[in-house]
């Protein structure tokens, strides 16, 4: 398998999840939009993985249950039964749905106005800023007590809420505001793994 990937992305979650899965993959880094990587996702958006025979497919969600399915003994994905699984999709769609779209007008904060105006783009993103603290305020009570995303145990949402929990540090309130969300990034840090992806994914 091959991950497409760029430094900081939503992509490098499935990348962190890939190794925590023990899978055989590779890794390359494109450059987001570029009319080069439109050939592989036309949307231009990371991620994308080549399943290995070609076949190209995208989407953090559908990659990373992918990733949990394949490799079963891992355990990285819902504990069974209906009601496990509908919270484990919860979660993801919760990321997928409301958290990553909270940041998307402070990363690109010309799509949501008109003006091209410097100022009016700063109000596009203040106005981001009271969303992404909905989005991390709803995230730490997910948390809660607990020091996983998901039933206290160890799972690919863990890698999926890291890599976008981070992204709050570009904001006035970054994750160490919130109790729950530090306590969890502080204890994704002490994975050696995490850490060296990240750091992998940065060069
Ligand atoms: N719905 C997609 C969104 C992916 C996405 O927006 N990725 C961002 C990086 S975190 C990106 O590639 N942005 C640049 C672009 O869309 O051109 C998913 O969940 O995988």
């Amino acid at each position: 398998m091959k991950l497409y990937y760029a430094p900081g992305t939503c992509s490098v979650a499935c990348w962190i999840s890939l190794e925590w899965s023990g899978a055989d993959y590779e890794v390359e880094k494109v450059k987001m939009g570029s009319p080069e990587y439109k050939k592989i996702n036309p949307l231009g958006a990371v991620p994308a993985v080549d399943l290995g025979n070609g076949e190209i497919r995208t989407e953090v969600l559908a990659i990373l249950k992918y990733i949990v399915d394949k490799y079963p003994e891992k355990d990285l994905g819902a504990d069974e039964g209906l009601e496990n699984e509908i919270q484990f999709n919860e979660i993801l769609s919760f990321m997928t749905g409301d958290f990553h779209p909270a940041f998307k007008p402070m990363f690109v904060p010309r799509i949501f106005t008109t003006s091209t105006d410097e100022t009016e783009q700063d109000k596009v993103k203040e106005a981001a800023y009271a969303q992404i603290d909905e989005v991390m305020q709803h995230l730490d009570s997910i948390i809660g007590d607990d020091d996983h995303v998901y039933k206290n145990k160890k799972t690919v949402a863990d890698a999926y809420v890291y890599i976008l929990a981070g992204w709050s540090s570009m904001t006035p309130k970054s994750w160490k505001e919130y109790p729950n969300v530090k306590r969890f990034m502080e204890n994704m840090e002490k994975d050696p793994v995490v850490t060296e992806i990240f750091k992998k994914s940065q060069e």
